[in-house]
């Protein structure tokens, strides 16, 4: 059952207060087409082991919010079989042959249903669990998100996931024009490009926090009940 307290984060630039009943945790496209050799990361020239690093923040954080029992939202990118989601824009930045919908070693690229499409096993999602297709960047392009997310009063939102610059900022910048308030777990986040990652999380916290809030991963761990 969740708790209706008002908890307290360390956080910059300052301490994020959050009701756990009011708070869901987002979890951005930790798939195997972006960690795992063979998916779309990597064929889109990546080291796609910088992304592991983030594994066991999102973990600790995951468990520790199944276990206040908060909103745990799961996000996948990628497209439909007849990639009529795709816009040929998108599709055709990506290298010939391993394009999007192209076969690769975890079945067609970015494509719904296929291996490499699927969130990793290590963080796996429960039966219950929100699993939110998108097929965009940010997870309230063309999704039900914010219908989910204000049918259960959800006001908060923890986000994590990858890569920090892209799906993850891009989403945290929709939540925040919606009027939630986000704090990005900084190492439960990860990128192919550390510079990146670095920036990314300096945007979200400048100018008195003028995308969200940023902690590590301990301070989501210490602030909610064991
Ligand atoms: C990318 C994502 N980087 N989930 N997707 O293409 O950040």
């Amino acid at each position: 059952m969740a708790l209706a307290m008002s908890l307290r984060i360390e956080a910059e630039p300052n301490a994020f207060a959050l009701a756990p009943a009011e708070t869901a945790l987002v979890i951005i496209d930790m798939q195997r087409d972006f960690l795992e050799a063979g998916g779309f990361g990597e064929a889109l020239g990546n080291d796609v082991s910088l992304l592991n690093a983030a594994v066991p923040p999102c973990q600790a954080v995951l468990a520790a919010a199944r276990a206040a029992g908060m909103l745990v939202i799961h996000t996948r990118e990628g497209h439909r079989p007849d990639l009529s989601d795709c816009p040929p824009a998108k599709w055709e930045r990506g290298p010939p042959g391993k394009r999007i919908g192209d076969a690769g070693p975890m079945g067609r690229i970015l494509v719904r249903g296929e291996p490499g499409h699927e969130i990793i096993p290590a963080l796996a999602p429960l039966p219950g669990e929100v699993v939110l297709d998108k097929p965009g960047k940010g997870a309230f392009c063309a999704t039900d998100l914010d219908l989910i997310l204000r049918n259960r009063g959800i006001k908060a939102l923890l986000v994590c996931g990858v890569t920090t610059e892209v799906c993850v900022n891009t989403t945290v910048r929709e939540a925040n024009d919606r009027g939630f308030r986000c704090l990005v777990i900084a190492d439960a986040c990860a990128s192919y490009f550390p510079a990146f990652h670095a920036a990314a999380l300096e945007m979200v916290k400048a100018q008195g926090g003028i995308f969200g809030w940023v902690a590590p991963a301990r301070a989501v761990l210490a602030a909610l009940p064991p």
